[in-house]
């Protein structure tokens, strides 16, 4: 399926050794530089496009997947993303409010999220950075969950999802390793399981993501690994971060196949993912898949993007975002319309506002619950503080006495 998309090139010698001019303006001048011109190439690259729907909700590519006719599929697909939406919209407020840590909101990128998670299967590992609510939800991890992982409360971390995968991973790109390790235990003990990893744009120029990738190539491994370009690393602009044309294009030098997609368009998520994910379960190796978006949010909450990027930029990619094109394509085919939209609205809504109250209502963990799960035997300088931790333990209500507590 993929092979007209993902040929990523050939490291054959030509049989005529003449002169050739391949590969973009920039690898011709740097031929030309080098006095190279009369010499043949003995590798050619190219990374391809896919996008099956436009920003209009309109199919422009006349072979869609059969996703793109699969209406009942695509319509709990523009659920989850929704609600993907509604709770990444309520994070905030509950941040801005006091109730909720530093949270990473995933604004702009729910196409990319809910089609990994979708794609996957249960038995694969998915390796997540840290705005991936929407694939962790498809893979049944609960939004209160969340909310008490960004509460800083580490029982967030058990997720509901399968236990398999990695809690979320804040050292950016090291994700990619533990994708790239577990694809090789499933390939040493022949289980046809896949390794599924997501980077940003940022994370792609870490050596992490670069070593991972070789290891996958060099040992044929079942994984995958998801560049999810949102244009910017923190305030550092996709431009500044790397002169190459493509990010895909890093996987070339590890000999893995590589292809760009629109990840505002679900469809072409959804199909890359496929594509790559049966490629590795079927012993053909690892692949690496940009998908191209815009993080419509601020970094996180600690940030504020308007001092680095201008409204302007960010209107003309919220034109592009996924959920208006997914829900103008299922109304042009006459699957939605005005009535299910708003009672989809109002059940996510219920479901967010029934998600916080639990996480509200949660006891919280005592303060030396922070030491307990790290070591078997606690060294003695942590077992000092924790000690010490003892005393800024809140006293439980029933100690608080009744005058104090009136005024609390
Ligand atoms: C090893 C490491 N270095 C630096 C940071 C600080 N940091 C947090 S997010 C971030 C930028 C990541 O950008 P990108 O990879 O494009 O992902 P995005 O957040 O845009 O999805 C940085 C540098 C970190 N978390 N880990």
């Amino acid at each position: 399926m993929c092979s007209d998309n993902c040929k990523a090139g050939s490291t054959e010698r030509p049989a005529e050794e003449a002169p050739t001019r391949s590969g973009s303006p920039r690898q011709a001048a740097v031929t030309n530089l080098r006095g190279l011109s009369n010499v043949a190439s003995i590798a050619t690259f190219a990374v391809k496009y896919r996008r099956f729907l436009d920003p209009d909700g309109q199919l422009v590519d006349d072979r869609p997947p059969p996703l793109a006719r699969d209406f009942d599929a695509l319509r709990s697909l523009y659920a989850l993303m929704v609600r993907t939406r509604t709770f990444d919209a309520k994070a905030i407020t509950l941040q801005r409010t006091g109730k909720l840590g530093t949270y990473a909101s995933c604004l702009g990128h729910e196409a990319i999220h809910v089609g990994i998670g979708n794609a996957m299967h249960p038995e694969d590992v998915f390796a997540p950075m840290y705005r991936e609510y929407g694939t962790l939800f498809a893979r049944g991890t609960k939004m209160e969950e969340i909310l008490t992982y960004w509460g800083g409360d580490e029982r967030g971390s058990d997720f509901s999802g399968p236990a398999h995968d990695f809690p979320i991973c804040v050292p950016i790109a090291t994700q990619c390793l533990h994708a790239a390790g577990s694809a090789l235990a499933f390939k040493l003990r022949g289980e046809p399981r896949v390794g599924v990893s997501i980077v940003g744009d940022g994370g792609s120029s870490k050596g992490d993501f670069l070593e991972a990738l070789n290891a996958a190539g060099a040992w044929k491994l079942p994984a995958v690994f998801v560049i999810a370009n949102n244009q910017y690393a923190i305030s550092v602009p996709r431009s500044q971060q790397s002169g190459a044309e493509t990010l895909a294009q890093k996987g070339l030098a590890a000999g893995l196949p590589c292809v760009q997609v629109d990840g505002n368009d679900l469809l072409a998520v959804h199909w890359s993912m496929e594509t790559a994910l049966q490629r590795a379960r079927t012993g053909g190796g690892a692949s690496v898949i940009e998908m191209m978006t815009y993080r419509l949010s601020d970094h996180t909450t600690a940030d504020d993007a308007r001092r680095y990027r201008d409204q302007t930029e960010v209107d003309e990619a919220t034109a592009k975002e996924p959920l208006r094109r997914l829900r103008a394509y299922l109304e042009a085919q006459g699957e939605w319309d005005e009535a299910r939209e708003e009672a989809l609205t109002l059940r996510c809504a219920e479901e967010v506002l029934e998600a916080v109250n639990h996480y509200l209502a949660m006891e919280p963990q005592p303060v030396t619950a922070i030491f307990d799960h790290m070591y078997e035997t606690l060294p003695h300088d942590l077992a000092a503080q924790r000690e010490a931790a003892l005393g800024f333990e809140e006293p439980a209500s029933s100690d608080v006495p009744a005058e104090v507590a009136k005024h609390a």
